[in-house]
Formats: C-alpha cells, sequence, structure tokens
C-alpha cells in the first residue's frame, strides 16, 4: 500500500474511546523496545509518526493511526519492561486483553519478535494467548540488519521452533533501519483487510 494519509486519532485507555469507523485494525504486539513504533513509521513512511521510545514500557494507551481511511494501525504498549509495578503490569494485562478480545474488526495482530533472540517466554505467552482465542498472527523478526545475512534463516528457525508457529501462519523478517520485509508485511496485511 502506497500511504499518503495517516492520522493520529486517539490515544485510548478503554473501550469507548475506541474508534468507531469500523475500518480494519491491525494491532501491534511484542516486547517493549523491540521496534513496534519503528515498524509503523517504515510501513506508513513517516520518522517519527508513531513515538518511538525513550523511555520502555512507558507507553500505557492504545495508540490508533488511521491509514488512508482505510485500516488502523494500533501501537499496544509493551510487555517485559522489568522497571514496571505490579499494578501498572496488571492494568496493562486487562486493558491488551479487554481489547484483543472484544475487538471483531480486529483483523491480525503483528507479533514482533527481535530476530537476534530468541523469543521470550511472554513472546510465548502472546503468542499462545493470540491463538487462544482464534486471532491471526503475522509474526514479524524485525532488526535483521543486525545479524549477517548468512544467519538469517537459521534465527527463523529459531523463533519458529521456540514459539512452536503453527506452520501456515507468516513470518517475516524485517527490518526498519534498512526498509527490509515492508511489501511481504504490507501484502500479508492487505490479504487479511
Ligand atoms: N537496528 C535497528 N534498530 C531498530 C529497528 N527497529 C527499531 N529499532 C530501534 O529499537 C529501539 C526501540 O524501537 P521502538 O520502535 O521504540 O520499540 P517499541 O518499544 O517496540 O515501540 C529504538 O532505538 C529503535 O531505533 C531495526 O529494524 N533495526
Ligand atoms: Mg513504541
Amino acid at each position: 500500500m502506497k500511504v499518503h494519509n495517516v492520522e493520529m486519532v486517539i490515544s485510548a485507555v478503554r473501550p469507548a474511546q475506541y474508534p468507531e469507523d469500523g475500518l480494519p485494525e491491525f494491532a501491534l504486539a511484542g516486547r517493549s523496545n523491540v521496534g513496534k513504533s519503528s515498524f509503523i513509521n517504515r510501513m506508513i513512511g513517516r520518522k517519527s509518526m508513531a513515538r518511538i521510545s525513550s523511555k520502555p514500557g512507558k507507553t500505557q494507551t492504545l495508540n490508533f493511526y488511521k491509514i488512508e481511511e482505510q485500516l488502523f494501525f494500533v501501537d499496544v504498549p509493551g510487555y517485559g519492561y522489568a522497571k514496571v509495578s505490579k499494578s501498572e503490569r496488571e492494568a496493562w494485562g486487562k486493558m491488551i486483553e479487554q481489547y484483543f478480545t472484544s475487538r471483531p474488526i480486529l483483523k491480525a495482530v503483528v507479533l514482533i519478535v527481535d530476530i537476534r533472540h530468541k523469543p521470550t517466554v511472554d513472546d510465548c505467552m502472546m503468542y499462545d494467548f493470540l491463538k487462544h482465542y482464534n486471532i491471526p498472527v503475522i509474526v514479524v523478526a524485525t532488526k535483521a540488519d543486525k545479524i549477517v545475512k548468512g544467519k538469517w534463516d537459521k534465527h527463523k528457525k529459531v523463533v519458529k521452533d521456540v514459539l512452536d508457529m503453527d506452520p501456515s501462519d507468516p513470518l517475516i523478517l524485517f527490518s526498519s533501519e534498512k526498509s527490509m520485509g515492508m511489501d511481504i508485511a504490507w501484502a500479508e496485511i492487505e490479504k487479511r483487510m
């Protein structure tokens, strides 16, 4: 998709604030600092529309970006940031669960993992959670620019194996830094609109 128009519509903390346009939504999930906002920025061709975190774990809102009047990207606060209190973690869990499980127009979740590392326990929990609720998942292994090309396949296999991915779920190699994987990611998203 060629993106010309992007509008940050709302930072929502509760369901009453979610947009009512009825457009298909694609939410980002992943560890704090893994590259969710960078993924959105790269996909829409903007440097800093979605906020790139200097303080990880601090975005506690669902940020809805309307793209070309056709779909929403929903930037979701990340998990796995150590310096988060128990009550903050619980509030996060409640917000995510509420959104992920009560939103029929949520067409897929883009689960972002770091290609360099084995998916974390939290990554596995998120993947299993999405499968449990029959929410389509697109796994994106980002920061591909950080490892040499010759190791991509090996690292992709680790991601597949550790998440125990359903073979029919896509796994896309991506780099926000080096503009890689956008066409495939867009194709997977547009297929599900
Ligand atoms: N080298 C490299 N750095 C990236 C990539 N994607 C994100 N980053 C960096 O990782 C950090 C966290 O990115 P951000 O998008 O804020 O992560 P978020 O917390 O998941 O939204 C920032 O310093 C980004 O510049 C990538 O593909 N390659
Ligand atoms: Mg972010």
